[in-house]
């Protein structure tokens, strides 16, 4: 393949791949699985034009020298490096932890998200160096179309290759979702992992101090200790809790349904969403039409939740990724704004 071919593969699967990775963040029911068997496709795509990008890059250093170009190029290949390993071992070793500085323990799939994210900067500036007059040719029409869809074939046909690798070198770790995510500890309660979003951290709350607030277009306000919330009613739901850190869990959780806590209060016919906020702030919206499957849950496999799990509340949100499991939560916000008012991802 010619170095421009190559380049112009690059940057369009790059860009295909952030867009199916981020995607991907927000399926959490199997209508959605064709996001994952695209990035993926893509990604070993990207393995295989490695080959010759390796060899495109070693000329133009040669070429150019050191600059602060090619210093840059550098960087944003061995962030490109970084995030392809990270997501092939994530994807053929199993599910690894590493220790991060300050922010603790992160797995293989959030550092390849990581690294995939501080690409983007480096990565638009080599463009701009490198390429300041981009071709319509190279990226619209039949032939880049075609080229495309060679790539994904490609990836395609490589993936068998990547499962029979990933049964060889992690047997024992081949249980995957659709989403990619890897079983750990379902059944087992509280031994399940705890992991945060991003920098929330596990407050301490005492139980006869803890109230839960429902408010917002609601008939009459209503505040819950954590004995009226029990007594709301004992529901079990066994569902699976898909942390987008690469891995899941199944366990029954049990206690309040929903349906049952809006019912004391009365809505306004002006309500369209439920907001669920933790006691740290972190938030998450729902559509009023999903609170019947929705779950404020005190106990997992009839434990208490511990501190890290959410202790005295949390959300249970079957068919959404763990982001939307809000944890802490001390108050419902009944809100006459639409379900999607709300950020795709949270930020904290
Ligand atoms: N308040 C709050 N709730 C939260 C989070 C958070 O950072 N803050 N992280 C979410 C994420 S990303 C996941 S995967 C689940 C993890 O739940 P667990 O720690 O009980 O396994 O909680 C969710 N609820
Ligand atoms: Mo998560």
């Amino acid at each position: 393949m010619k170095a421009r071919a190559v380049n112009v593969a690059i940057l369009v699967l790059l860009g295909f791949e952030l867009a199916s990775g981020l995607g991907g963040f927000l399926v959490g029911e199997t209508d959605g699985r064709w996001m994952f068997w695209l990035h993926r496709a893509g990604g070993l795509a990207l393995v295989v034009l490695l080959v010759w990008k390796v060899g495109i890059s070693r000329r133009s250093l040669r070429r150019r020298g050191l600059s602060v170009g090619t210093g840059l190029a550098t960087i944003g290949g061995i962030l490109f490096l970084g995030s392809l390993v990270t997501g092939l071992l994530w994807a053929v070793g199993g599910l690894e932890r590493f220790p991060v500085p300050v922010l603790g323990s992160w797995t293989d799939l959030s550092l390849h998200v990581a690294l995939s994210l501080f690409l983007i900067p480096p990565f638009l500036v080599h463009l701009g160096l490198r390429w300041p007059r981009p071709s319509r040719a190279d990226l619209i029409g039949r032939r880049a179309a075609l080229r495309f869809l060679g790539l994904l074939a490609i990836g395609f046909v490589l993936w068998p290759v990547e499962e029979a690798l990933a049964a060889l070198v992690a047997p024992s770790a081949s249980s995957r979702r659709f989403t990619g995510s890897r079983e750990e500890g379902s059944f087992s309660g509280n031994a399940h992992p705890v992991t945060n979003w991003m920098t929330d951290p596990i407050p301490r709350i005492e139980r006869d101090r803890w109230q839960l607030r429902l408010h917002g277009e609601v008939e009459s306000e209503t505040i819950f200790s954590y004995e009226e919330v029990r007594a709301l009613g004992d529901a079990v739901r066994e569902a699976t809790l898909d942390c987008t850190g690469g891995w899941y869990t199944v366990q029954r959780w049990s206690g309040a349904p929903v349906d049952e806590l809006l019912e004391r209060a009365g809505m306004r016919n002006v309500a369209r969403s439920l907001l669920f906020r933790s006691s740290t702030g972190y938030a998450r919206r729902f559509s009023l039409e999903e609170a019947s499957d929705l779950l404020l849950a005190t106990h997992v496999e009839d434990e208490p939740l511990s501190a890290g799990h959410g202790f005295p509340l949390r959300l249970v949100a079957p068919g959404y990724r763990g982001y939307d499991w809000v944890k802490w939560v001390s108050e419902v916000e009944v809100s006459r704004d639409p379900a999607w008012f709300e950020l795709p991802l949270p930020l904290q």
